[in-house]
């Protein structure tokens, strides 16, 4: 068992920055959130807004999602602190037992048409999933707008959910950091194809920045996955990536 640790150590310590740097966004969001688990009986409870706090307060709602590290939820049964545009599932389909293929993890649907500013909400059905940006902030080649935020969710557990504002125009890659060796990813386009993302991916890099792994440059290159193409369908299924 322990050759087993050591076979993963490489991906282990990897995930590892990255729970450190989604735990900071979760300590940042337990400030602004406290008490909105307890019922609203205290202040809240006497605004009548309380009722209808989905009717455009967006000060508000930019409060609950933390401009890097979104909302987590802890379960599916939590409602939304924002309005969502969008729905994206995180799943896996295990292979039947006469086939002959490694169980495949995806998002669904894999390309999305949104605008700048819209809130996704991304379900996680299946467990051990979490979503990133493909950003140089995380010491990844640069797949996502010139100055948009190295966007990441923590590690997920399963019936969780997880919202997160798109607020630059252009096209965000984003992959799930422990399945992205069997090329977990997805793309967003944003108002309009533009942006490092409408190039090809590549495996090499040169300097610090680390390229997408062979599975995932893979999903960013399908053909199904052309920023315009995801632009004129609007949604783009992982089952026609192939
Ligand atoms: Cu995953």
């Amino acid at each position: 068992m322990t050759q087993e640790r050591d076979g993963a150590d490489e991906s282990v310590s990897y995930r590892r920055t990255f729970l450190t740097a989604a735990t900071a966004g979760s300590v940042a969001l337990a400030g602004c959130l406290s008490g909105d688990d307890d019922g609203g009986t205290d202040d809240e409870a006497e605004n009548d807004e309380s009722d209808g706090d989905n009717g455009g307060d967006d000060e508000e709602s930019s409060d609950e999602l933390h401009e890097r590290y979104g909302y987590p939820s802890t379960s599916m049964d939590e409602e939304p602190p924002v309005d969502y545009d969008h729905e994206i599932d995180l799943l896996m389909d295990y292979p039947g037992e006469d086939e002959d293929r490694p169980p495949e993890f995806y998002f669904e649907p894999a390309g999305l048409a949104i605008e700048a500013g819209d809130v996704v909400k991304f379900n996680f059905l299946t467990p051990d999933h979490a979503v990133a940006a493909f950003h140089e902030g995380f010491g990844r080649t640069h797949r996502v707008p010139e100055g948009a935020e190295p966007l990441s969710s923590p590690m997920m557990d399963v019936d969780t959910y997880w919202l997160c504002s798109f607020e630059e125009s252009g096209v965000y890659d984003l992959y799930c950091p422990p399945h992205e060796f069997l090329g977990m990813g997805m793309r967003l386009v944003v108002d309009e194809a533009s942006g490092p993302a409408t190039e090809p991916a590549v495996t090499e890099a040169e300097g610090q920045v680390r390229p997408p792994e062979e599975a995932l440059a893979a999903t960013f290159n399908a053909d199904a996955l052309e920023a315009e193409r995801i632009l004129e369908e609007g949604s783009v299924s992982w089952h026609d990536l192939e």
